[in-house]
């Protein structure tokens, strides 16, 4: 049972925590809320979950909030876990919940009830910055007028987006519904087929590069870096991308400070660790284990800096932060930068099999953490929780109920309050499900390749028979046990097709 309910808008008694009775009505404020959102962070990258990588900023959060050891991304890739996220739906039953071109239309319709609108319906002010991925515009989209829809008519009052992805075009930020910078002289054209006459390509000008790629991301040159599309034009709008931290942090701040007198939600959705990784010339070399840990260096900076600001402007105590990651690690995932050279003993996926684009466990089951000053106590949670449960639970938090269809109210267990999560849950990776119950992870037979046919060379646990694991005796998912345990595998499969259907 959560304890806040709305008055006004407002939450009445935090009750034991606070140490006040339910007749004594202390009516402290709604928190802000602010999800830190990191991408292609893997569930072992933080020290505060056994990685090698100094996180102390990431740690602190761990050490004085809740570190869930049981938390899920709703998918193994960036768009539907970013769907599932901000709707609460599961991102399976979106046919195109995929993984986006640069030029793909908005996916999740304006009419939607999204977490912004949650938010916003609650008097918060609502802002996305960083890493958007869902898709801008309708049918045809013409980057130099007015792009939308788009996040501002999804809940958010304001955004400042990366287009889709850092290694797709086009490489520019969009600013509430236009092109950030964007000279009207220069117009800004985008392709995903054909290279326009003149352009340079990663692929044919191997000698314009800074970074070369290793799979893919051969189309369009910008700032010695080749892409995964074409783009000609826009070269004012065009983002540096050793800045873009500084950039997304400063505009986070910018949005703080603005709302500092009333209750506001930031998505703060990093680049970070996605590639092409390309940390600020400060954080080159710091962690000796190139750039893949260096981006996470930068990124835990950039929380370190979120939090001082909060403490500064007396927000800590009203403000629940939660970090979490969009899906799990890949090392090479297109670029020579030597992630899988320099990762050493360090291991991005814990105790966990595969990782991004897998249906084994870390796929999906990534560092979730949540603090409050003063509300979430410390501590551990083995609760079974999902990205896809934020809505309904932050719902509770703020005392507005929400169901989406997919989206559990899992308020207390969010708060630290309890240890008891959700029954069971279906992952989704590439358009493939497995379904999770208690200790148990099912996988049903697909067809395809054991391992990524392009280049991270990641088990993507397809095979011809259904795999049953105990993932408390066997986190690592090495002992199928779906021959020895065929009334287990039936029951299993049961529930499953059931959730499905
Ligand atoms: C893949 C890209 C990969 C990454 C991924 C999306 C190639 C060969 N690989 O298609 O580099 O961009 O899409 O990542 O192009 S995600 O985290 O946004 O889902
Ligand atoms: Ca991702």
């Amino acid at each position: 049972m959560i304890l806040f309910r709305p008055h006004t808008g407002l939450l009445v008694c935090l009750g034991l925590v606070l140490g006040c009775s339910p007749q004594n009505k202390q009516e402290p404020e709604p928190p802000n809320v602010l999800i830190l959102y990191a991408d292609d962070l893997g569930y072992g990258d933080l020290s505060s979950y056994g990685g090698e990588i100094r996180t102390p900023h990431l740690d602190r959060l761990a050490k004085e909030g809740m570190r869930f050891t049981h938390a899920y991304a709703t998918s193994a890739t960036c768009t539907p876990s970013r769907y599932g996220l901000l709707t609460g739906v599961y991102p399976w039953r979106e046919s195109r919940a995929r993984v986006l071109p640069g030029n793909a239309p908005l996916i999740i319709d304006p009419e939607t009830h999204t977490l912004a609108d949650l938010f916003r319906s609650s008097g918060y002010r609502t802002a996305v910055i960083g890493k958007w991925h869902l898709g801008l515009g309708a049918d045809t989209l013409d980057w130099n007028g007015l792009i939308r829809p788009g996040p501002n008519d999804l809940g958010f009052d304001e955004s400042f987006i990366l287009a889709s992805t850092n290694d797709r075009v086009p490489t520019v930020y969009v600013e509430n519904d236009r092109v950030f910078g964007l000279d009207p002289a220069d117009p800004l054209q985008v392709h995903y087929r054909e290279n326009f006459e003149g352009e340079p390509t990663g692929a044919k000008n191997p000698e314009l590069l800074k970074l070369r790629p290793s799979h893919g991301h051969d189309m369009s040159i910008h700032n010695g870096i080749s892409r995964i599309g074409y783009m000609k034009g826009g070269k004012r709008a065009l983002w540096q991308d050793e800045t873009m931290g500084d950039t997304l942090l400063q505009r986070a701040l910018g949005f703080i400070k603005k709302n500092k007198a009333n209750p506001f939600f930031l998505f703060l959705s990093f680049p970070q660790l996605h590639v092409p990784r390309t940390p600020h010339p400060r954080f080159e070399g710091v962690t000796g284990k190139g750039p893949r840990g260096d981006a996470l260096a930068e990124m835990d900076a950039m929380v370190g800096a979120v939090m001082d600001s909060l403490q500064a402007w007396g927000l800590d105590s009203n403000t629940l932060i939660l970090f979490s990651s969009d899906n799990g690690p890949v090392l090479d995932d297109g670029y020579e930068d030597q992630a899988a050279e320099l990762v050493g003993t360090h291991k991005p996926a814990g105790p966990y099999r595969g990782g991004k684009y897998s249906l084994f466990e870390a796929g999906t089951r990534v560092p979730f953490i949540a603090y409050w000053k003063g509300v979430v106590p410390r501590g551990q949670s083995e609760a079974l929780i999902s990205q896809v449960d934020l809505m309904a639970s932050l719902g509770e938090v703020i005392g507005k109920p929400s169901r989406p269809r997919d989206s559990e109210p899992l308020g207390d267990a969010l708060l630290g309050r309890s240890h008891t999560g959700r029954k069971n849950l279906i992952l989704e990776a590439m358009g493939r499900r497995a379904y999770r119950r208690g200790n148990w992870a099912l996988i049903p037979p697909y067809p395809g390749a054991a391992i990524t046919p392009w280049g991270p060379d990641i088990e993507l646990a397809n095979g011809d028979d259904y795999q049953l694991y105990d993932l408390n005796s066997d986190p690592g998912q090495t002992r199928n046990l779906a021959g020895t345990l065929p009334d287990t595998l039936q029951i299993l499969r049961r529930e499953y097709e059931a959730l499905i259907n």
